[in-house]
């Protein structure tokens, strides 16, 4: 008797992502059986339009990208999940290319797989240099300290269930992929990575595309990553 399909529940933090949230949904293979939006307080037809494409919507009032993964994993605790996907809601990451994240949990030779822009390609001007440079320092330092070769921090990411529990996130913020990346590390996970191309956003840039946005994130992640080395 063939084993019943492992459950994949995709989860997309969005805050004001009207114009490609319906995109990402849509594109996401058939594979995912239910899509959950963590909306952090949106002030446009965010909610509306990722209900209209079939996703269920979490609210989460405090801003913030960790604050909005939370939210949605609360729910999607709800559904039995055997693996969880993670995409940005602004079209950057191509949905389609979630079976090659997806694979190698699905072969059973990883527990977790992150979607790498280093390895794959990305659109010009899609990721800014200190966008690029703050990835490399990262991926470094947790080489340096916890010996695992990641080459990025995208966020188009899939981890099994078991394994999620297990790392108990905390972050609330733009450390939220760091810390998942450093916990695996130290948890002996099995980490893998698969290269992913990477575009410009579809919508106004909230981050990247303003130097405060870059040095709030850089400052974070980089707090996260001191934070996991003092509590090693
Ligand atoms: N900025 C921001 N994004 C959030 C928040 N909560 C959820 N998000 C979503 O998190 C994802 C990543 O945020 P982005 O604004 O795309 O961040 P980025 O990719 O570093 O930079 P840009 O695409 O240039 O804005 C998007 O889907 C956002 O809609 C939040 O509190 N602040
Ligand atoms: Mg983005």
């Amino acid at each position: 008797m063939k084993p019943p399909s492992p459950r994949i529940l995709a989860i997309i933090p969005a805050l004001n992502e009207e114009a490609s949230i319906g995109r990402v949904i849509a594109d996401l293979p058939d594979l995912v059986s239910t899509v959950i939006v963590g909306n952090n307080g949106s002030t446009d037809r965010t909610a509306e339009v990722a209900r209209e494409h079939g996703a269920l919507v979490v609210h989460q009032s405090e801003r913030g990208y960790g604050a909005a993964c939370l939210a949605a994993l609360d729910e999607a605790g709800k559904h039995e999940p055997d693996i969880i996907l993670f995409i940005d809601g602004d079209y950057s990451d191509d949905p389609t290319e979630a079976v090659d994240v997806l694979q190698p949990i699905l072969n059973g030779t990883a527990d977790i797989v992150i979607g790498s822009r280093a390895l794959g390609t990305s659109e010009r001007g899609s990721l800014t240099p200190p966008q690029r440079f703050g990835n490399w320092l990262s991926t470094r330092l947790i080489r340096l300290f916890w010996n695992v070769p990641f080459t990025d921090l995208g966020p188009f990411r899939a981890i099994t269930w078991e394994s999620l529990e297990r790392l108990n996130m905390q972050d609330r913020n733009f450390g939220w992929t760091v810390e998942m990346q450093i916990k695996a590390a130290k948890h002996g996970l099995r980490c893998q990575e698969v290269p992913v191309r990477y575009r410009q956003r579809i919508g106004t840039s909230k981050v990247s595309g303003t130097i405060k946005g870059s040095v709030m994130a850089g400052v974070i992640i980089l707090k996260t990553i001191a934070k996991e080395w003092w509590t090693t």
